[in-house]
């Protein structure tokens, strides 16, 4: 079957839940956000969202089982779907994996991995600007901040390599404003 599988990629605040949102509006794609997702879990004071709490408002990642078991039952509840765009995972080699053979297994595979590549002063300045007003918690102080950034670099930075073995890998400029940003996420789309 031939869908569209779109990897949003790019350290916390590079604008993937931003861009997210005009690309699925534009390609009709299911948006999945594991970050949404457990936020969701939060709000909804389960057992799951309980534990994804703690970590992410100390800036960690939640464990792979954790968000991969969320993704896996999403993909099997939408097997029509056009494609997915996946803003926010994986975020780990393990995490990587765990979707190539899931999608592998449902007859489909990534297309392209679409990697916002944004300076790191930038990043701090959206992140705290959004936790002035969203009441996230993990956006109010710089230290949780730079935290995230820095498991960013240890975690989830390896995957651009991951995907550029596969040939897949687009890095897309990820400074300046939001139109310009889409529109370039656009020409890469094709
Ligand atoms: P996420 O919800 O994925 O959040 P994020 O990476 O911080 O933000 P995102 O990149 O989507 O935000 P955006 O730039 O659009 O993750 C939160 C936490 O959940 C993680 O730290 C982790 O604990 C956990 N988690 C999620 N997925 C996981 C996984 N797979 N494995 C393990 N743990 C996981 O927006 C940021 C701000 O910038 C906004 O205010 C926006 O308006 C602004 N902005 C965007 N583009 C802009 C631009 N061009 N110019 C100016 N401002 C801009």
């Amino acid at each position: 079957m031939n869908k569209t599988n779109i990897v949003l990629f790019g350290p916390p605040g590079a604008g993937k839940g931003t861009q997210s949102a005009f690309l699925v509006e534009r390609y009709g794609l299911e948006h999945l956000s594991t970050g949404d997702l457990l936020r969701g879990e939060i709000k909804r004071g389960t057992e799951l969202g309980l534990r994804a709490q703690e970590l992410m408002s100390a800036g960690e990642l939640v464990p792979d089982v954790v968000v991969v078991g969320m993704i896996r039952n999403r993909l099997r509840e939408r097997p029509d779907a056009k494609g997915f765009i996946f803003d926010g995972f994986p975020r780990t080699i393990a995490q990587a994996e765990a979707l190539d053979s899931t999608l592998k297994a449902l007859g489909t595979e990534i297309t392209v991995m679409l990697s916002l590549e944004v300076e790191e002063e930038e990043l701090v300045k959206r992140l705290l600007g959004r936790g002035a007003t969203s009441g996230r918690e993990d956006d109010r102080s710089e230290e949780v901040v730079r935290k995230r950034i820095k498991e960013y670099h240890d975690k989830t930075a390896p995957l651009k390599g991951y995907y550029d073995a596969q040939g897949k890998l687009r890095p897309i400029d990820g400074m300046g404003g939001i139109a310009a940003i889409t529109a370039r996420l656009v020409e890469a789309i094709g």
